[in-house]
């Protein structure tokens, strides 16, 4: 769409094969999609093959959705809190993922899940890599809105020193090819409040599965 980046600088790179374009939506823009979500799938914490609980509530929208139990991590098609499909993916995701990927330069992507992460302050997010994905090839696209938070990305190794990158609400960040599979996490213990969503972020990450 021409306007998308009317008012805005563009997809700027990080480091190789990771942008940012900053302020491409917001908070207010995705709310009502958002809240229809939350109403039919509610935020919840999954727990992590060893028996954990994660500290950061999610839920899902889409053909797909992300969840972690004992029998591990998957893409599956229903809600097992519901037994029901997740919700359909809004036209204003699918819209707002498929314009940053191409303006990234990945002209093919079409997501059919989203995985929404909500974090209070103080919660972060470990290094790890996303790799539950079958085509590789495919970027991911992350959507932050509410209060900003500190990306950490350590590249291949979780041992590595982050390279450190704030988000703030309406941020979105397109990520493939070389640093497809890179290690990275997020802190939000410095964060700043958000104007409507006090110290609550909401993250969604659109995926190709
Ligand atoms: C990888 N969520 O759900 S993607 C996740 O803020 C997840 O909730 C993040 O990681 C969140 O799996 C958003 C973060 C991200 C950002 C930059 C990267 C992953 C990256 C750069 C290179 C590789
Ligand atoms: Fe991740």
């Amino acid at each position: 769409m021409a306007d998308l980046f009317g008012q805005n600088q563009g997809p700027e790179q990080v480091v190789r094969d990771v942008y940012v374009c900053r302020q491409l939506t917001s908070y207010t823009a995705m709310q009502a999609s958002v809240q229809s979500i939350h109403q039919q799938a509610p935020f919840r914490f999954m727990s992590t093959p060893g028996g954990k609980r994660l500290r950061i509530s999610m839920t899902n929208c889409g053909e797909f959705g992300w969840v972690s139990d004992a029998q591990g991590y998957r893409y599956a098609p229903q809600d097992p809190t519901t037994g029901q499909n997740w919700p359909a993916m809004p036209a204003d995701f699918i819209q707002l993922a498929e314009q940053a990927a191409q303006a990234c330069g990945f002209d093919e992507f079409t997501p059919n899940a989203c995985l929404i992460n909500h974090y209070l302050s103080g919660r972060n997010l470990s290094a790890h890599q996303d790799k539950n994905e079958p085509d590789l090839s495919q970027p991911i696209v992350s959507v932050s809105l509410g209060m900003s938070a500190r990306f950490q990305i350590h590249g291949d190794s979780r041992q590595n020193k982050a390279l450190e990158i704030e988000l703030y609400d309406g941020d979105v960040m397109v990520w493939g090819r070389s640093a497809r599979l890179m290690y990275h996490g997020v802190k939000t213990n410095h964060s700043q409040p958000h104007p409507q969503l006090g110290l609550h972020r909401i993250n969604l990450t659109f995926r190709q599965v």
